[in-house]
């Protein structure tokens, strides 16, 4: 299908190619390519973009980021130098490009799920803008009690899903959607585990936890803020029978195609979707239609 917009689809700074290839030597058989990837906007992303029936890509900031600096200033600084860097690689592509905004984590890993953050998410919802939830690796006592004896787990096998799922139901249970109804919050990978897991959710927020008092900060049920806040894409889980749950789950409105390049590739993301067993209409909106929607974008 010509035309997909994928949206969790990472870049970084050229100045950082060395530490990329270091980061991408953890995990990627060829680094020295996957750091030539990542730092590239303009060119091998375009091809296959083309080549694989990709319109537009809207760009992130990759890990280690901006989250991963713990001194305020200098993370303020890079958040503003990867934005600025951002905007104007991108300024004469707005058919092919959209990029989302880094923001700076601070001193130690923020849960957005608290109180101080509500003139945050007051701002989002003011601006009209979508957040995207990525995972990040564990770090400090967080990876020393849980991760370091396991380090195999760390990253797409297990901890990202995990932190993530952590991070979002605590933003669900703490009442940020319910102070925030126009929040739109995307998750990658179909959903961090949670599409397979909202039943026994549902069961346990509205049979146990919410007599218990969990009503007082979680207003709806867990499926309502999946239907009203929550958007999952296709990011580096390339699995039929996951999409076919999901669709059962959350809907075929709220799922979103991407690719998770240069962590996954082009050829694999989208020789799966081209060729997943779905009626054309939901098709069509997990590829574009969703997503034009939105993110409100014209034509491209
Ligand atoms: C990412 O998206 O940031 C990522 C990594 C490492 C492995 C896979 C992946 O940083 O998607």
């Amino acid at each position: 299908m010509l035309g997909k917009v994928a949206l969790e689809e990472a870049f970084a700074l050229p100045r950082f190619h060395e530490q990329t290839r270091w980061w991408a030597s953890l995990f990627a058989v060829d680094a020295e390519k996957h750091a030539a990837e990542i730092t590239d906007i303009r060119q091998k992303r375009i091809e296959y973009m083309d080549k694989y029936g990709v319109g537009y890509q809207i760009l992130s900031y990759t890990a280690p980021g901006v989250q991963d600096i713990f001194d305020p200033k200098e993370a303020q600084a890079l958040a503003v130098e990867i934005n600025d860097y951002i905007a104007t690689t991108i300024k004469d592509l707005s058919e092919r490009f959209g990029a989302f905004a880094a923001g700076p984590d601070g001193e130690k890993a923020i849960f957005y799920d608290q109180p101080e953050w509500d003139e945050f998410w007051a701002t989002v919802t003011d601006l009209d803008v979508q957040f995207y939830l990525h995972p990040r690796n564990p770090t400090g006592k967080i990876y020393d009690a849980l991760w370091a004896d396991r380090k195999w787990l760390v990253g797409p096998p297990l901890s990202f899903a995990q932190g993530v799922s952590l991070h979002l139901l605590g933003m669900v249970s703490n009442g940020v959607f319910d102070r925030h109804p126009k929040l739109q919050v995307i998750i990658g990978h179909l959903g961090e585990h949670l599409p397979f897991d909202l039943w026994r959710i549902n069961h346990w927020f509205e049979d146990v936890k919410k007599p218990l008092g969990l009503k007082e900060s979680c207003k709806k049920t867990i499926r309502e803020y999946f239907a009203q806040n929550i958007w999952i894409t296709t990011s580096g889980h390339f699995s039929s029978p996951t999409l076919q749950l999901c669709l059962t789950e959350v809907g075929a409105d709220r799922i979103l195609f991407s690719v998770d390049y240069p962590f996954e590739n082009h050829k694999d993301a989208c020789a799966w979707f081209d060729a997943v067993e779905l009626n054309e209409i939901d098709k069509e909106k997990i590829a574009k239609g969703n997503a034009k929607k939105l993110f409100k974008l014209g034509k491209f």
